[in-house]
């Protein structure tokens, strides 16, 4: 059996959590032979909603699930933590404006940056759901100054696991068959979903099987304004599939991607594509060795390019309107990019080092 490995979740006794828990702790997320222990965080005020959920979780007997523990804050919650999945965020309320979610989760997102950077694993791996996540991982990174900003992500693979199922139902086909799609930039409304990259069955995608109007003036808008579909269906957001998303999400970042596939993660930009630095943005990437590398060299057209701009943009505006709250000192850890290794040494791309780094160089930056 293997050494067991901690996972913390936060907003663990809400809607997404509990579909999310019972599959981690069955083996779902890294396999059937690694055991777990989770570390639950949740607010004061829910602790005995979440200690029925652990109850629950007990009485599944399941043999990968080594230990549960509950916590009432991230500081203790985070100690060694392997994996940090963040989903417990404010949500937007009547009247909010969307300013005031910003700054609302901002320090909700700041204290659990800090409390990551102090009581974490050194190479934890954290993964940022709660909305709106590109910023609140933006945010979450910026105040984890002993951290590599490479160590967060947040999550676009509910939006690529979206899209494929949606064309696969389409064009009645297996959604395994529909093969690299992107999510570039933010998870909201303005991300774009790009088909331009994907084949089925070795032929194109937009063009001969999926026409280029249908695509942009249907399918686009459709997939972007799914959450709001569900919700107005359902009367509650997306749970379920949330939560295969997140599994999919971190188990790919660990174990890697399938062969001849790639998967979006919202990641630091390092300016590739001509996305500026510093934001979190959806690219598409591929992972091996618990490390994930944005696919470059891909064809991008006009109509792509806009659509790029436009989420880029929105992702500026949302730094603009926290920037406030960002530490000068983590500025250029988010420009000049480097990795935490197990050790807890750092490796970095070359030309990219100050002077006096204690770290390892290497001529490409997974
Ligand atoms: P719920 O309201 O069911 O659960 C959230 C839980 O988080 C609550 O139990 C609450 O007590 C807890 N919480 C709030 N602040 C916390 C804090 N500071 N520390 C610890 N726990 C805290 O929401 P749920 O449906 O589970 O959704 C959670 C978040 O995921 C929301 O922000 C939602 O917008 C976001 N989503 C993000 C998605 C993505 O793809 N990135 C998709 C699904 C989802 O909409």
């Amino acid at each position: 059996m293997k050494k067991p490995v901690r996972i913390a979740v936060t907003g663990a006794a809400g809607a997404i959590s509990s579909s999310l828990l019972f599959r981690v702790a069955a083996g779902e997320m890294f396999g059937t032979d690694q055991p777990v222990i989770l570390q639950l965080i949740e607010m004061p005020q829910a602790m005995e909603q979440l200690r029925g959920l652990a109850m629950e979780l007990e009485d599944c007997a399941l043999p990968l699930l080594h230990t549960i523990r509950i916590f009432d804050n991230p500081e203790a919650g985070f100690k060694n933590a392997h994996y940090a999945i963040l989903i417990g965020a404010r949500p937007r309320t009547a009247g909010m404006e969307r300013i005031d979610l910003l700054t609302a989760n901002a320090e909700i997102f700041e204290r659990q940056g800090k409390a990551l950077s102090a009581n974490a694993a050194r190479d934890v791996k954290v993964l940022v759901v709660g909305n709106p996540a590109n910023t609140n991982a933006l945010i979450a990174s910026r105040n984890a100054p002993d951290l590599s900003p490479t160590q967060f992500t947040a999550l676009t693979r509910l939006d690529h696991n979206r899209t494929k199922g949606i064309v696969a139902n389409h064009l009645g086909v297996n959604a395994e068959e529909v093969r690299k799609v992107i999510i570039w930039g933010n998870h909201s409304s303005t991300q774009y979903p790009d088909l331009h990259q994907s084949k089925i069955f070795g032929e194109a995608l937009v063009g001969p099987q999926l026409d280029d109007k249908f695509y942009q003036e249907n399918l686009i808008p459709r997939i972007q304004n799914r959450g709001s579909e569900i919700i107005n269906a359902r009367g509650h957001s997306s749970a379920a599939s949330a939560a295969q998303a997140i599994i999919d999400h971190m188990r790919d970042w660990s174990m890697g991607t399938a062969e001849n596939e790639l998967v979006s993660m919202a990641i630091v930009s390092d300016g590739s594509y001509g996305v500026e630095k510093g934001i979190f943005y959806s690219f598409p990437v591929r992972c091996r060795y618990g490390r994930y590398q944005i696919v470059t060299g891909l064809e991008i057209n006009e109509f792509s390019k806009k659509m790029m701009k436009a989420t880029e943009a929105e992702l500026l505006e949302e730094k603009a309107s926290v920037n406030h709250l960002l530490p000068k000192e983590t500025e250029q850890s988010h420009y000049k990019l480097r990795i935490c290794l197990r050790s807890g040494k750092f490796l970095a791309a070359d030309g990219l080092l100050d002077s006096g780094d204690p770290v390892l160089e290497t001529s490409r930056l997974l």
